[in-house]
C-alpha cells in the first residue's frame, strides 16, 4: 500500500469506529485528516450518518467540508465535542504529539481540547521514541515584534540548543496562519527532554499564541502500518 492508501485507510477507519449519528465532531487538518472529512461527507450523503454537526480546525478543512455539504458549527455555540479526529506530525509512546507542521495548530488545539475523545490518525512513520526530532516543532506567535519573540523562545531553558526559524512560504514571504499570526519553527538535535516544561515555558512567553506540543490530549492513536491498522493506547 502507498503512503496515501494508508492515510485513506486510517482516516476512513476513524470515522467508521468513532463517529455516530447525532454527534458533534471536530475535523482535523492535513492530508490524513482530509480522508476522515471525506468519509464523514460520504456517510452523511448516503444517510449512514445523520444529525452530525462538525467543527473544522482550519479554513482549508472548512472549505473541504462545505464542498461535501457537511453541516458546520463553531465553538462559540458548541463548546463540547463528542469526538475529534486529526493527524499528527509525531506521536510518542505516551500519546503526546507534535502538531502544526500544517500550520493549523491553534484552531486544532482549541477544538481538540474540547473533545471527549480525540482520535489521532497516523501512519507508522509518525511514531517516535521522543518528541521533536523528525522535523519542526511549530510555535505560533503574534506578528508584533516577532523577531524579539523568536529570541525569547530560543533562550528558554527547556528548549536550549534548538534552532529557531520563522516559517516562510515558497516565495520566502513569512507564512501567515488562519489567525493572521506567524510561525516560529524549532528544530532540535535530540528529543525534547521535558515536553511539559517546554509547553509551560512557551505559553508563559508573551507574544507566543500557542505551540505544537499536544500533551495528555489524545485518547487513542489509530496507526496504519504494513500489517493493517492497530490502536495504540497509553
Ligand atoms: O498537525 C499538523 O499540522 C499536521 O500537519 C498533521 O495534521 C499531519 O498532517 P498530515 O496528515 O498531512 O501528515
Amino acid at each position: 500500500a502507498s503512503a496515501d492508501d494508508l492515510k485513506r485507510q486510517v482516516g476512513y477507519r476513524a470515522v467508521d469506529d468513532y463517529v455516530r449519528s447525532g454527534m458533534v465532531v471536530g475535523l482535523g487538518t492535513g492530508s490524513t485528516a482530509a480522508y476522515a472529512v471525506e468519509r464523514v461527507g460520504h456517510k452523511l450523503s448516503s444517510g449512514e450518518l445523520k444529525d452530525i454537526v462538525c467543527i473544522p480546525t482550519s479554513v482549508r478543512t472548512e472549505e473541504q467540508a462545505r464542498s461535501l455539504n457537511v453541516p458546520l458549527t463553531i465553538l462559540d455555540t458548541h463548546s463540547k465535542l463528542d469526538v475529534a479526529i486529526d493527524g499528527a506530525d509525531e506521536v510518542d509512546d505516551a500519546l503526546n504529539l507534535v502538531k502544526g507542521r500544517g500550520g493549523a495548530l491553534l484552531r486544532e488545539k482549541m477544538v481538540e481540547v474540547c473533545a471527549k475523545q480525540f482520535i489521532v490518525i497516523v501512519d507508522e512513520s509518525k511514531l517516535v521514541p521522543g518528541l521533536g526530532v523528525s522535523g519542526a516543532m511549530p510555535v505560533e506567535v503574534t506578528p508584533f515584534c516577532w523577531q524579539h519573540t523568536l529570541r525569547q523562545i530560543a533562550a528558554l531553558p527547556s528548549v536550549a540548543g534548538c534552532r529557531a526559524e520563522p516559517r516562510r512560504t515558497g516565495d520566502s514571504q513569512l507564512y501567515v496562519t488562519d489567525n493572521q499570526n506567524y510561525i516560529v519553527d524549532l528544530y532540535f538535535d535530540r528529543p525534547i527532554a521535558d515536553a511539559h516544561r517546554a509547553a509551560a515555558e512557551l505559553l508563559n512567553t508573551v507574544g507566543v499564541v500557542e505551540h505544537g506540543l499536544f500533551l495528555d490530549m489524545a485518547t487513542v492513536a489509530l496507526v496504519a502500518g504494513k500489517d493493517g491498522i492497530y490502536e495504540k493506547r497509553k
